[in-house]
């Protein structure tokens, strides 16, 4: 501040000095005013009106000044808008549009990709909903089944008898499950009967179909019986040696029992042994015949030359064997056929035939297929060889009077049991 009012003094002297001269030297000295004195009339006159100018010139100066500040500021201020301008020129502006379009395409896909999964979840909800709906109507329905008492739907025939025979004799026609009491029977006990059109009640005492049932089975499980008995005659079972027992020995009539076999192919034979009995438990349910009645399967419960050896058809033949199972070995052999072979059967050293063999899907097997090497399959050597295993068997049993009713004798083709299939 001190250095700018210095400044303005000097130039206002100077001015003054520098204005004030030309105009004396070069408008009037020498024509108006030849002396000195003339001068300074001159001056005396005319120095007002000069400061006035000098005065409208020097506020004309600060006007023009003043206005080229404005100016300045001016430029200034368009400088700086146009660095404002400069800042948010369009690029900035298409980078944070083109972000904020990215953005928008980013949120359309992700509301997309959850409309999606909505519609899923929806999906979801409806069709469980749907099972709901189904489950409180099954609950509903079970619910009333439950109010009703228990009812046994298994149909079990009226009459009865000490076999089937007595029961077909006594007006049973059709084959189902009944009870009978056999003459020493402690108590009656269930049978399927098979009761043909010529009025025959066949007694069943075992049954293969199907495999479903396991006869690999213990002493008292093969005593007792195993399996399951159905009026359709659908199931596979073992009657009991017990009940078998009781059934052979109680009637003066003597019992045929007869095999019937279905293998592979659909083929059907029989076999009949005449005088079918089952010894007591204490002589191990002995199994004993008189003779061979006749079949087409023939007789391999006589047992079979298997081309081994020469005593292999009196080592496989069963009359008069007794009965063994893999925990009660009563056979003729130094080990244990039935524990061998998993089946409980009139076991010599060890068969020609086994009709409680372990069940093989197709009929023939070999060594590999069996757990210790021998042939364990449901055999009956006299038809098919021991490595093929028959796909049905039945065992059933008749008083001996009732067998050629049918108008054929022993060893006719035809039989009863299997017609249907
Ligand atoms: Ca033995």
């Amino acid at each position: 501040m001190i250095f700018a009012a210095v400044f303005t003094v000097r130039c206002r002297v100077l001015r003054s000095a520098a204005l004030q001269f030309p105009y004396q030297t070069v408008m009037h000295l020498g024509i108006y005013c030849p002396t000195t004195c003339g001068v300074a009339d001159y001056l005396q006159r005319y120095k007002p009106n000069m400061d006035r100018e000098l005065d409208q010139m020097e506020q004309d100066l600060e006007d023009i000044a003043n206005l080229t500040k404005g100016a300045q500021d001016k430029v200034v201020y368009l400088r700086d808008t146009e660095t404002q301008a400069q800042k948010q020129a369009p690029d900035t502006y298409i980078k944070k549009s083109t972000s904020m379009l990215d953005d928008i395409l980013r949120f359309e896909k992700s509301i997309l990709a959850q409309e999606d999964q909505l519609y899923q979840l929806q999906s979801i909800l409806q069709a469980n909903e749907k099972r709901i709906t189904d489950l409180k109507q099954m609950s509903l329905q079970l619910d009333q089944i439950c109010k009703e008492p228990c009812k046994d739907t298994v149909e079990i025939q009226s009459v009865t008898g000490k076999d089937c025979q007595d029961i077909a004799n006594k007006g049973g026609k059709v084959s189902g499950l009944y009870y009978v009491k056999p003459a020493r029977a402690p108590e009656a006990f269930l049978v399927y009967c098979e009761i043909d059109s010529f009025g025959r009640g066949w007694t069943v005492l075992q049954r293969r179909r199907d495999g479903s049932v396991d006869f690999n089975k213990n002493w008292v499980q093969y005593k007792e019986g195993f399996g399951y008995l159905s009026p359709d005659d659908k199931t596979e079972f073992w009657l009991g040696n017990e009940k078998i027992h009781l059934l052979s020995v109680q009637s003066s009539v003597p019992y045929i029992l007869r095999i019937e076999m279905v293998d592979w192919d659909g083929n059907k034979k029989y076999a009949d042994y005449a005088t079918f009995k089952l010894g007591p438990e204490v002589d191990a349910y002995r199994l004993t015949y008189a003779y061979y009645f006749g079949g087409d399967a023939g007789d391999a419960f006589d047992g079979y030359d298997f081309g081994d050896d020469p005593s292999d058809k009196f080592y496989t033949s069963h009359n008069g064997m007794q009965f063994s199972t893999p925990d009660k070995d009563n056979d003729k052999f130094h080990q244990n056929c039935a524990s061998e072979e998993g089946s409980g059967w009139w076991m010599n050293r060890c068969h020609a035939a086994h009709l409680n063999g372990k069940y093989y899907q197709g009929g023939k097997y070999t060594e590999k297929d069996t757990q210790n090497g021998y042939d364990n399959g449901i055999i009956w050597a006299t038809w098919h060889s021991r490595w093929y295993s028959l796909k049905e068997t039945t065992m059933k049993i008749i008083p001996i009077n009732r067998i050629g009713v049918d108008g054929q004798h022993s060893g006719a083709k035809q039989f009863g049991g299997l017609g249907d299939i």
